[in-house]
């Protein structure tokens, strides 16, 4: 498992001194300057970053309060289909009024695709700093609400004799830094991709990747839909709810494409994909069960985990950790995990785990999947607005919400200038695609990055 280490100013202090010669912020092309901010805003911001944000100046912002002319001075637009989402994405999806910017979806044939949305990025590049965003979701599943980062491979800069596909910049590899792909209601998904060294999965090209998802808000069902399929021999899942608990059901499948999965309420119908936590070569093994008194028509066995029947549940223990492991006989390519927690009463549920982790083993630690905390009930990421931020400098990447840290991962190969991406897509890999996403929008109130104050 990884661990985050407690001394937070020392290592905040490290991490400045070790930033304050490195951060370049390029501009690409003729149009903005480094240090430009809309005139109808005078108030400097400040990041994000509680006791933290002082020690950071700056460089760059859009507040989306100009008119549509300034949105394509400081923007480039995609107008064209993309083969890997449902959309194409067009500059007439993409509008800014009222000092905020709009990503709408709509249900129109178009570039070859049965829906639109937007997808714009900035004219400029930049490389380290801390970059953050204020917005909200569209209202509706299987939309993709993204604040990122990632190089753009320019043909005319490839060595020649090198594959396009393979190439590399000066320095590291070409990248992409996700710091949120939102889905509606309330999940945050980072990852952050290597667009250089390739590998083959299920006959596709991929990226390496490596991805979180953060769940907010409470629900019986969780569905961990991977937008990159894992590898691995063990999952588990671990909790440290205060209480017993319900596990119903605990699924495992491989790659669907076309992210259809069953759905958890139900028993998975004959003809529906492997759940590789059924194959009999399976171990399971669970952190305890529950030694109170249960009706007489409920029973407790690890076999209720996955006989296909949402109805039965194992039952943990009542006290300390609790966990459920999954090993399975041969490494398995996992595309999506699902569970469904708690007890059913009447047309609400009950006794969900109030906490937990997903993870998967990679041959040498466990690595998280999905997390979920209580604390952070009532959520709904289309309501309200949050602040997505990432500090990304020459040794870490380090992911926040709202001012939280919420991940930090080594930077291994994120080393040169890249332009901030906004886009809206609508997706496979959350949920099921419904006329409700026609007219919803992603909706947001600034772009500002920031670099390091001199010491
Ligand atoms: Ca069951
Ligand atoms: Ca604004």
């Amino acid at each position: 498992m990884r661990k985050h280490g407690t001394d937070h100013s020392s290592r905040a202090a490290k991490t400045r001194r070790g930033l304050s010669r490195l951060l370049r912020v390029l501009a690409c092309g003729a149009v903005g300057t480094v240090a430009s901010a809309n005139a109808s805003s005078t108030e400097v911001p400040v990041p994000v970053l509680g006791d933290r944000s002082d020690q950071w100046q700056l460089v760059w912002r859009d507040e989306f309060d100009g008119t549509e002319a300034d949105l394509d001075a400081r923007w480039e637009s995609q107008n064209g289909p993309s083969g890997h989402i449902l959309c194409s994405r067009w500059r007439e999806n993409v509008s800014v009024a009222d000092g905020m910017l709009r990503l709408t979806n709509r249900k129109e044939d178009r570039g070859g695709q049965n829906w639109t949305s937007g997808n714009i990025w900035t004219r400029e590049h930049f490389q380290y700093g801390y970059f953050e965003c204020r917005y909200r979701y569209a209202a509706a599943p299987a939309t993709n609400n993204s604040f990122w980062i990632m190089t753009r491979k320019d043909p005319s800069q490839i060595k020649e004799g090198t594959d396009f596909a393979t190439a590399r910049p000066a320095r590291g590899a070409y990248f992409e830094i996700d710091i949120n792909e939102g889905h509606y209601p309330a999940t945050v998904n980072t990852n952050i991709h290597n667009w250089s060294d390739l590998i083959e999965v299920n006959g596709k090209m991929r990226s390496r990747s490596d991805a979180r998802s953060y769940r907010f808000g409470m629900q019986p069902d969780r569905v961990i839909q991977l937008e990159t399929p894992i590898t691995t021999r063990k999952i588990r899942f671990v909790s440290q709810h205060p209480r017993h608990f319900h596990i119903r059901e605990f699924r495992a499948f491989g790659v669907k494409p076309e992210g259809n999965y069953p759905d958890i309420f139900e028993p998975v119908p004959s003809d529906g994909p492997v759940d590789f936590l059924r194959d009999p070569s399976t171990r399971v093994s669970v952190s305890g069960y529950f030694s109170g008194p249960l009706p007489s028509d409920v029973k407790n066995d690890i076999l209720h985990l996955n006989d296909n029947n949402p109805a039965t549940s194992w039952i943990s223990q009542a006290e300390g950790e609790k966990y459920i492991e999954f090993e399975f006989a041969e490494p398995r390519t996992i595309g999506c995990v699902q569970f469904l927690n708690g007890w059913n009463v009447g047309q609400n549920w009950g006794g969900g785990v109030e906490n937990y982790k997903v993870q998967y083993h990679d041959g040498t630690d466990w690595v998280e999947m999905s997390s979920f905390d209580l604390k952070e009930l009532d959520q709904d990421f289309s309501r309200d607005f949050n602040v997505f931020g990432l500090e990304w400098n020459e040794t870490d990447l380090i992911f926040y919400l709202n001012g939280k840290e919420i991940r930090r991962a080594k930077n291994e190969f994120c080393h040169s200038p890249a332009p901030v991406w906004l886009s809206l897509a609508i997706i496979t890999w959350h949920g099921k695609v419904t006329d409700a996403i026609d007219g919803t929008f992603m909706e947001v109130d600034y772009v500002r990055i920031f670099e390091p104050k001199p010491e």
